[in-house]
């Protein structure tokens, strides 16, 4: 009915604001808590705030009772001890931290929150905060034209959120991913505004239906949730990387993923059989293309029962995988959270026999039909289901297997709402709540429970998780794939500020089906999707069962060649990357960045949506239509470099590039030290060499921290890792280069270093740690090569 002109009803009409709308009133009384906390008894609520660090404010308002201070698992920091001194006078009740101030209306509770030099963060509009008679809670916030918004996970369209209105209710949208679809796989309710280069964050942890509307008035926002408290916390930056590191700070960072997660990976629709998944690796090997994992889609398993394979297309899954091991390539099974309704079937019996799976409050089970046909999903809520659930891994860890796919974790079910029966109740370890309630935290919960099942049984390595779902905090766990897009150019266009966004959500590993799922894909198309996904994230060809083939070599040679090259290129970029993954994993801020993130007063960041950054130093702008050999790239203040040819660019404005099928624009700042590896048939090949490329930038100074550890184990968590800081300074001719380890408790392999220095004369003396050295190479281009070797590196 939603397709037709019944969506429209004259009844169905949405103000922005409801009319029976009533927000908090006056302040009756309030009185401090421990735990950083003053509650208020408003005259038609209750309102609780609680400084949870000098910089971070959680407030929680109920329109019944006293706030349930008992947060959702996406929050894993309790709170900080933080000194806040109280002020009252006739008008206003004033709280301080040593950081924020957040003055309180007393006429009518309004909220107002300044940084300590009194400068406005974020205040309430004049609606404040309050509830409609049907329990939505809602809160209304000041704008004005210069709030620009980033954020809120997994959305089509464009960078910049302002002016758009967004949904957050996992849903599995086969098709289609267009502008105004915009609830998608993933609800993460967080944002970020930047107004005149100052940030400030909200997270809106509430697991129902929420919506954030940014767009129905010119000067104030709202974000408002179908069931539970208004519960948010906010972020006050004042750049946009401490809001990363604030907002990741209570809701997880991504640990480091192991380094074969990170290369190239091949998936279809199903590879179907052990000959067939033979075929395809012998293919890649023959074609000299990198390749670091397969996925078997649902097609490996026993009439779709997860932990199971297929006697006849799999017969011995084990000697597969190990075959594939040997050669430097992961299987990665994909595992779905309905389970099969069939008594003879083990997860099934003890599924029932345990009362893991999710059910009515009468008692019986919630079936809904998916892949197996009738299915009961476990009820991941309990961290008890959560422990069987993960146990259930060591099938496939048995066999060898270290990564597993999650899909159709929203809980997809094949219905006219594409869900779980919303009445279905939650066991939520014993705080019951209906699926209506805590729909959006499903996905987490299996991950969690995936994760944790994986990291028990491997034996001290890494696991790596793919899921589609998630809620705020799935980075701890997972990376995300953006689900089921088309063959278009649209949506490679799309997946660029998706991926961005998510990555200012706090997810930095993601990316989306190279080549496009559905839909067939084509040379061109391809060759350009191959080229962004050398520097998403996460890198995985994957297309729907009915579409042609898209492996690299489908389209005919011309394409094919590029393509390798592009695949060839992730792993020369990997030690880069893999350094970026770590500062990841430690701040918050993300390795693909929107430019705005690096230059939020550059008005022409504000919503560029067709060029990244890859950490602070590099961008990248694909080609993003057919037929297409140029394009316009904006470089913000300061000099570049075209890294395939060395010409220098000039900052703070927009260039006119050209870029045949076999070239991606990348862009280098003066200043960047970049590492590179070797090209490689999959990680699992020993780097042999590392090369340090240095753009020394006339009269400035410049460090970069390279990182690396055994790629594999928790070790660094202990310390094993090999860190190493190259400083730079180049003046009156002179580049002197300096390393200090920072830590060698890991030996990397490689012995021989290459320094490669772009862009300096002949004349220029170029030191290493003090010592003057040869040039060895002029590579053209003013490019030289000096050598050096890890006993340089002190
Ligand atoms: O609804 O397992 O997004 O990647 O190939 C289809 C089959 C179920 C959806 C995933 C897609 C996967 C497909 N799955």
């Amino acid at each position: 009915m939603q397709d037709t002109s019944f969506a429209i009803l004259p009844e169905n009409e949405k103000k922005l604001i409801n009319k029976d709308y009533k927000n908090m009133g006056a302040l009756v009384s309030y009185h401090s808590k421990e735990n950083n906390s003053v509650e208020l008894q408003c005259e038609n609520g209750y309102v609780s705030i609680q400084f949870y660090r000098d910089d971070i404010v959680r407030i929680i308002m109920n329109p019944k009772g006293v706030p349930i201070q008992k947060s959702t698992l996406a929050v894993i920091k309790e709170p900080e001890e933080v000194k806040v001194t109280i002020d009252e006078d006739e008008n206003e009740l004033t709280l301080t931290s040593p950081k924020l101030k957040l003055v309180i209306n007393k006429v009518s509770v309004l909220v107002s929150i300044y940084d300590s030099e009194g400068q406005l963060i974020v205040s309430d509009a004049k609606e404040g905060m309050g509830y409609t008679s049907n329990q939505e809670v809602v809160c209304y916030k000041k704008m004005d034209q210069e709030n620009h918004f980033y954020g809120f996970g997994e959305k089509t369209s464009f960078l910049d959120k302002r002016g758009e209105k967004m949904t957050m209710w996992n849903t599995d949208v086969y098709a289609p991913h267009n502008p105004e679809i915009d609830a998608l796989y993933q609800s993460i309710p967080y944002f970020m505004s930047i107004r005149n280069g100052i940030a400030y964050g909200i997270f809106f942890d509430n697991t129902s239906k929420t919506v954030f509307d940014m767009k129905s008035s010119a000067d104030m926002y709202s974000f408002s949730a179908e069931a539970g408290q208004l519960d948010y916390y906010v972020f006050a930056g004042p750049s946009p990387k401490d809001v990363l590191e604030q907002y990741t700070d209570i809701t997880g960072r991504m640990p480091l993923p192991p380094k074969w997660s990170l290369g190239y990976h091949q998936s279809r629709y199903s590879y179907k059989s052990e000959q067939e998944v033979r075929d395809l690796v012998a293919a890649f090997k023959e074609k000299d293309i990198p390749l670091d994992a397969v996925y078997l889609d649902i097609h490996y398993m026993d009439g779709y029962r997860v932990f199971t394979f297929d006697e006849d297309r799999f017969p011995n899954p084990k000697k597969l995988i190990q075959e594939l091991k040997d050669a430097g390539i992961q299987v990665v099974p994909i595992v779905d959270p309905g389970v099969k309704e069939d008594p003879e079937y083990y997860i099934y019996q003890e599924g029932v026999r345990n009362d893991y799976f999710c059910k009515y409050i009468e008692g019986n089970i919630y079936f809904g039909p998916v892949w197996p046909g009738n299915s009961a999903f476990p009820d991941f809520t309990s961290s008890e289901v959560r422990k069987w659930w993960g146990d259930k891994y060591q099938f496939y860890t048995e066999m060898g297997i270290e990564g597993i796919w999650n899909d159709m974790n929203e809980p997809a079910v094949f219905n006219e709402t594409k869900t779980m029966d919303v009445k279905v109740i939650h066991e939520n370890d014993g705080d019951p709540k209906t699926h209506r309630e805590l729909h959006n935290i499903y996905g987490l919960l299996m991950e969690e429970s995936t994760y944790e099942g994986m990291k028990r049984q491997l034996d001290g390595n890494r696991p790596f998780l793919l899921t589609r779902a998630g809620y705020a905090g799935v980075q701890r766990y997972a990376s995300v794939w953006t689900g089921d897009n088309r063959s278009f150019w649209e949506h490679l266009q799309m997946a660029i500020p998706m991926c961005m966004n998510l990555g200012m959500s706090g997810v930095p590993f993601c990316g989306p089906d190279v080549g496009g799922f559905a839909h067939d894909s084509n040379g061109q198309l391809l060759t350009r999707w191959t080229q962004f996904g050398t520097f998403t994230p996460y890198f995985r060809n994957h297309s729907e069962q009915s579409t042609i083939s898209q492996e690299p070599w489908s389209f005919g040679e011309e394409y094919e060649k590029v393509i390798r090259k592009y695949i060839q290129e992730r792993y020369v970029w990997l030690p880069y990357l893999y350094t970026l993954f770590k500062d990841a994993s430690v701040t918050g801020v993300p390795v693909m960045r929107p430019l705005v993130l690096e230059y939020p007063t550059d008005k022409n960041t504000f919503n560029l949506s067709d060029q990244f950054m890859i950490g602070s130093d590099m961008i990248v702008a694909p080609i993003l239509t057919p037929d297409t050999y140029h394009r316009v790239v904006y470089l913000p203040e300061g000099s570049w470099v075209n890294y395939w040819t060395d010409e220098k660019l000039e900052g703070g404005k927009h260039h006119l590039v050209e870029a045949d099928l076999s070239t991606l624009p990348i862009f280098i700042q003066e200043g960047a030290i970049l590492t590179h590896g070797t090209v490689k048939s999959s990680t699992e090949t020993k780097e042999s060499e590392l090369t340090v490329h240095i753009y020394p930038a006339d009269g400035h100074s410049s460090s970069f921290t390279y990182y690396e550890d055994d790629g594999k184990s928790f070790k660094y968590e202990e310390g094993s890792y090999f860190e190493c800081k190259f400083n730079i300074e180049f003046k009156n001719n002179r580049l002197e280069i300096t390393t200090s380890l920072a830590q060698d408790k890991y030996d990397p392999d490689w012995e021989k270093v290459q320094v490669i220095v772009h862009g300096i004369s002949d004349e220029a003396v170029i030191l290493l740690n003090g010592t003057e050295q040869g040039k060895v190479e002029s590579l053209g281009s003013s490019r030289y090569k000096i050598l050096a070797g890890k006993q340089d590196f002190k």
